[in-house]
């Protein structure tokens, strides 16, 4: 009942050397967010849905909680869901729960870079949800949307925690038109989005007092230092998180604190830092129904339901082929 097809090869090592070279090597250095999950960041990301300050899946799992059935049935109870980034899939079993008691219930596809993860997922799925076949893909979902099976009977799509803050406007709305663009007749996109919300909380659930949103951040440097083969020290890095109001975003970086040079030896690199200079490895974007609304019409999409929760902090909205 379980397949995992890994379609992480030599060229994602390459992809991800030649990301990192260029990265580091210009003015303004960056590294993509998708590299902090190997099994590490994975178990972070975990911890960090747990945190007090880190409202996002806790408002998210509320919606699930009371609205799963109602979204089950506005996207015409298909018989797959597909879930990009899908982690552990904590909060999925609200949606897999509304689907097996609407008796629509086939397939499920975890999507997922990480490797770990999405075996564990898998197995834990089938053995809640007996009778379910799991298809789970191990890729990056910005370069291999066209590796997810079209399935007869419809599918939900669903791209939870908020995930699609992570990229910029360009690639994202690239990524939404390509999605779009697989999306048949029967077929509905779930988007979990966070939303623009006061400065203050923001900045605690990107700042937590424990310490682990810290961790998760500095855990890319350990990624660089065992895949590339850099000798990055953790303990020269603080983590700054602040809220861009302009752009209604979280920066996420991590800064220098003092001149040092790293050696990154698989790339034959020598990167130079200054005290205080940055390097950012996310932004998480926030949204507004309305601009959610524009960035649908742009790729081709059109908004078919939206919900809330209770404080409007957070949105889970599904969407059609425009
Ligand atoms: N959906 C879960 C996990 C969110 S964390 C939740 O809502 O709690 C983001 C997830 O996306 C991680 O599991 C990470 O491994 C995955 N991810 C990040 N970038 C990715 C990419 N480019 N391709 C595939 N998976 C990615
Ligand atoms: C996965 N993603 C939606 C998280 C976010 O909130 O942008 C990642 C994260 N970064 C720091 N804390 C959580």
């Amino acid at each position: 009942m379980i397949t995992v097809d890994v379609h992480l090869d030599e060229d994602s090592g390459a992809a991800m050397a030649g990301d990192v070279r260029r990265g580091l090597s210009g003015p303004r250095k960056e590294l993509a967010p998708k590299y902090f999950y190997d099994e590490r960041g994975s178990q972070l990301f975990e911890q960090i849905t747990e945190l007090p300050e880190y409202y996002p899946t806790r408002v998210e799992r509320e919606i699930l909680v009371e609205r799963s059935s109602e979204i089950v049935a506005a996207a015409g109870a298909p018989a797959t869901l597909v879930e990009l980034g899908s982690g552990s899939a904590a909060k999925t079993r609200h949606l897999l729960s509304a689907m097996r008691d609407a008796a629509c219930l086939r397939t499920y596809v975890p999507v997922d870079i990480s490797e770990e993860i999405t075996h564990e997922t898998a197995e834990c799925l089938v053995e809640e949800y007996p009778g379910l076949e799991i298809h789970g893909l191990v890729c990056d979902f910005e370069h291999h949307l066209e590796r997810i099976p079209d399935r007869d009977g419809g599918r939900i799509i669903a791209f939870l925690g908020g995930t699609i803050g992570n990229l910029y406007p360009e690639p994202r709305r690239e990524f939404l038109a390509r999605l779009a663009a697989m999306l048949g007749p029967d077929d509905r996109l779930l988007l979990g989005t966070d939303l623009v919300k006061d400065r203050a909380r923001l900045e605690a659930a990107y700042n937590d007092s424990a310490g682990v949103t810290a961790e998760f951040n500095k855990n890319v440097l350990s990624v660089l230092n065992r895949e590339l083969d850099a000798d990055f020290d953790l303990d020269a890095f603080e983590h700054v998180a602040d809220y861009d109001a302009d752009r209604e975003r979280m920066d996420i970086r991590l800064r220098s604190l003092a001149d040092q040079a790293v050696r990154v030896t698989e790339l034959d690199l020598e990167v130079e830092f200054a005290a205080g200079e940055e390097i950012r490895t996310e932004i998480s974007a926030k949204f507004t129904r309305q601009g959610l609304e524009r960035i649908y019409a742009d790729a081709g999409l059109g908004l078919a339901g939206w919900f809330t929760d209770a404080g409007a902090d957070y949105a889970l909205s599904l969407a059609r082929r425009a």
